[in-house]
């Protein structure tokens, strides 16, 4: 038995070679004969594991016996990607278990590729989910998350004739060897009922929330390893389940199948990942969602603080819980559920308790995107919560200074009830009022906070709200996605950057080396086959190694711009036809990102791509000189191809409209030139990266707040005043693009000429098309060019995600590191 204790942890060549074999026979049940390569990865990935488990018990029994103080954090996206290449790395096995599996006589690869990728989140905000997870742990602290164990995560893409087609995200289907079920770890979440008022033992008036449907909230616990893998912290995601009342019933026939059904319909709750992208939709299964996980880790979590304490007041000494958008802010009605009904606390303290554990991360400001529940729904499906709701903004309206100035206006603004139309919960005041720091996530979405959404809350709180700008995880983005870059960076400078990016730095003075120039478009070069082959096999599409790779990917949506991109790329094309003698630099439009699927004008504008792609790739006067590709599905793994090899990344949302961006961080990261309007972190990243390594075009986004506000914006004068801008869009509109259904693009033109162009495309196109100019010009000069992506590479150490939570840890949360004692 202790022989296998010591082999299980072994990280040589023949113990991983020994555990491999072991493994395979005695828990995937297979003979290496018979083994297919997802039974190979369970095998390897449950290996790992074992490499893991030791170390993460050591972890939560540090942070048990230090009693020290976490942090939550409770998000409705988590956005992970694979796991086993990220945890052979954070251990420093790869060669190690490439090796070993070279033994075995398989790849490395075809193993690593049998991995579904966990996409258990949308876009940015799961992703910074996922990096702030590796980045607590890389840099020990204590850190959960907590969120859902959706059976399906987001849908799988796929064209069909061009238009997008969503198909289930099985990615369980065939089991999850990272993760441990605990179905000893269970809460009950009640929903809908009524609620009782009666006297408590001192005779107080009390209330209790009774008659309501149970479900269970089951735990699925994954270790997050940090870099090194000195801290293992854990992910606990829940799982809906239905009460034990189903199963130990008796039942006659009917109600046995009406009990079923009953059961499947609780358990409904975490089936499936809402498919939403800075869009709301109000549905009631999406707030019974939000309630649902987030009642059950607050549960969790006041059981993890009362093995130590007996009392509640050293709660926010103990716990610091963070907010990922408003989408668990129903916490705060439910902590204080909590403290007042079940444990008896005085509603004061239990406030002051609550408002000092909690803190908040907006991240947008786009206002179809900020929650706001019906007060009939609350009332119905959470009635306990409605009240408490009510009670905290009676007590916060009466001391506002607003009530005191007669000022009512602002009084209606700072309500938790939106009274205009339909009563509604506004989530993110909730969110606010009940946390004791809120934050943006670059430093123009801060200011516009300040100035507009949460304008009244800031004069009020001016010392609430405060700036966390996001980052990335190094460890994944560049070590792992790059091994071409990193390992050139690492001979040159060490590893050190791998957990202190801003060493990184320190290849500033290499952009003036001509050999390691020409090292770092060697490496850039590999990464840029290695995605045209991927483009060959899921397009079909030869693209040149040596053209331009120009890159949009990113979730499909208006704001976003990619229309901007498309109609550039018809001009672009059209330049190309007038003038076949000039010798063009080659471009390859590379595009991915998926549309929430009943965003209509997103889904017609993926169409559209596809459609300029058939036309453009298969017209020969343009002698391969150009060509658009749109790559399917894409997540985690796509971006982890795509990224690496761009050459330029388009980040050219409407100024004020895009909260930050993270996939502009991995660009430039990865030595990729920035086009991009003054807008989120893009502000940032030319700070960082020098003005004159970076495209910057279009309006600020106090440019176009004038511009909107004056009411004077034409874009029917912009379009005459500009031929090629025309001609693109009279193409469109007469369908040389769709000649199968000419009038396709109606709801395109239109919403760019008489609908006023709400997202300025066309306003912006002319600066646009003279950055995408000067890129053109510049990739002639290859010695210039890769001088300006070595510095893009050199100064976004500060963009690290490691940076990020620290600042989060010293600033907002007070946690600190924690060193795990692996001896005992
Ligand atoms: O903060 C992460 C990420 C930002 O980088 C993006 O700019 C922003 O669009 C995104 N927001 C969302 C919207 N969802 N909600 N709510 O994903 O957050």
């Amino acid at each position: 038995y202790k022989s296998r204790d010591i082999e299980r942890r072994s990280l040589d060549v023949d113990g991983l070679k020994r555990s491999f074999l072991e493994w395979l026979v005695y828990s995937v049940g297979k003979d290496a004969r018979a083994a297919t390569r997802r039974d190979w990865f369970h095998t390897v990935a449950l290996a790992v594991r074992d490499r893991v488990v030791d170390r993460w018990m050591d972890t939560t029994r540090s942070y048990y016996q230090e009693d020290a103080k976490r942090v939550y954090y409770l998000s409705l996206e988590f956005l992970i990607g694979r796991l086993l290449t990220n945890s052979l790395s954070n251990l420093g096995i790869v060669d190690e278990c490439r090796q070993a599996l070279d033994r075995l006589g398989l790849s490395m690869e075809d193993v690593v590729d049998a991995e579904p990728d966990a996409a258990l989140g949308n876009g940015g905000l799961g992703r910074l989910a996922a990096c702030f997870l590796d980045s607590m742990a890389s840099q020990g602290l204590p850190g959960y998350g907590y969120g859902i164990r959706y059976e399906f995560g987001l849908f799988e893409q796929r064209f069909e004739n061009g238009w997008q087609v969503e198909y289930p995200e099985q990615w369980l289907q065939f089991g999850n060897p990272w993760e441990f079920a605990r179905p000893e770890v269970l809460y009950p979440v009640q929903f809908y009922g009524r609620v009782e008022e009666f006297r408590d033992s001192v005779g107080d008036r009390a209330y209790r929330w009774v008659d309501a449907d149970r479900v269970l909230a089951m735990a699925y616990d994954t270790p997050v390893v940090g870099y090194g893998g000195d801290t293992i912290n854990t992910l606990r995601l829940w799982s809906a389940r239905a009460t034990r009342d189903f199963n130990f019933g008796h039942f006659n026939d009917g109600a046995y199948m009406k009990a079923v059904e009953q059961k499947i319909l609780s358990e409904n709750l975490s089936r499936v990942l809402y498919p939403n992208d800075a869009t709301e939709t109000g549905k009631e299964l999406r707030l019974k969602q939000e309630y649902f996980f987030t009642s059950a880790s607050l549960q969790d979590i006041l059981r993890r603080y009362l093995q130590h304490h007996t009392t509640f007041e050293n709660l926010p000494n103990k716990a610091a819980i963070q907010l990922n958008d408003t989408h668990p802010a129903i916490g705060i009605a439910e902590l204080m559920r909590l403290l007042v009904d079940q444990h008896a606390l005085r509603w004061d303290d239990a406030w002051e308790i609550t408002r000092a554990t909690f803190a908040y991360t907006n991240h947008t400001l786009l206002p179809e995107a900020l929650e706001a529940w019906p007060v009939r729904m609350i009332e119905r499906v959470l009635p306990r919560h409605m009240q408490i709701i009510y009670e905290i903004n009676a007590k916060f309206l009466n001391r506002t200074k607003a009530r005191a100035d007669g000022d009512n206006a602002r009084l209606s603004r700072l309500s938790l009830i939106d009274e205009r139309g339909e009563r509604r919960v506004r989530m993110g005041n909730l969110a606010f009022l009940g946390s004791h720091k809120v934050n943006g996530v670059s430093a123009l979405h801060t200011e516009l906070m300040k100035q507009t959404v949460f304008a009244d809350f800031h004069e009020e709180f001016p010392d609430r709200i405060n700036n966390k700008t996001n980052g990335i995880t190094p460890r994944r983005w560049l070590k792992q996605a790059n091994p071409a870059l990193s390992e050139l960076i690492t001979t040159r400078i060490g590893e050190g950057w791998i957990s202190d990016l801003s060493q990184i730095a320190a290849l500033r003075d290499k952009a003036d080396d001509v050999v390691f120039r020409e090292e770092f478009r060697r490496a850039k070069r590999k990464n840029k086959k290695r995605l045209a082959a991927y483009i060959a096999r899921q397009t079909g599409e030869e693209v040149l190694v040596d053209s331009i790779f120009d890159v949009q990917v990113k979730r499909m949506h208006e704001y976003k711009r990619q229309l901007l991109n498309v109609l550039h790329t018809i001009a672009l094309y059209n330049e190309m036809r007038d003038n076949p003698t000039v010798s063009w630099v080659p471009v390859t439009k590379v595009f991915a990102g998926k549309a929430a699927p009943s965003y209509h004008m997103a889904k017609l504008i993926i169409k559209l791509i596809n459609d300029v792609a058939k036309v453009v790739n298969h017209d020969p006067s343009v002698h391969d000189n150009l060509k658009v590709v749109l790559l399917p599905n894409y997540n985690v793994t796509a971006a982890e191809i795509i990224i690496p090899a761009a050459d330029l990344s388009e980040q050219i949302s409407t100024a004020g409209m895009e909260a930050s961006g993270t996939g502009n961080m991995k660009l430039a990261l990865n030595g990729a030139l920035t086009i991009g309007t003054l807008d989120g972190a893009n502000v940032e990243i030319r700070e960082h990266v020098g003005p004159d390594n970076i495209f910057i075009f279009g309006m600020t986004a106090e440019e176009v707040n004038d511009l909107r506000a004056s009411g004077g914006f034409n874009p029917r004068e912009v379009i005459a005043s500009n031929p090629s801008l025309k001609r693109a869009l009279d193409m469109i509109s007469t369908g040389a693009f769709s000649p199968d259904d000419r009038n396709r693009y109606h709801p395109i033109v239109q919403a760019l000429t008489d609908g006023g162009d709400h997202f300025l495309v066309t306003a912006d196109f002319a600066d646009y098309c003279r950055a995408q100019e000067a890129a053109m010009h510049l990739y002639r000069d290859p010695e210039e060019w890769t001088r300006k992506a070595i510095l893009n590479t050199a100064n976004m150490g500060w963009f690290s995600s490691d940076r990020t939570v620290n600042e989060y840890a010293g600033e907002v949360w007070d946690v600190h590191p924690v060193h795990p004692n692996h001896d005992g």
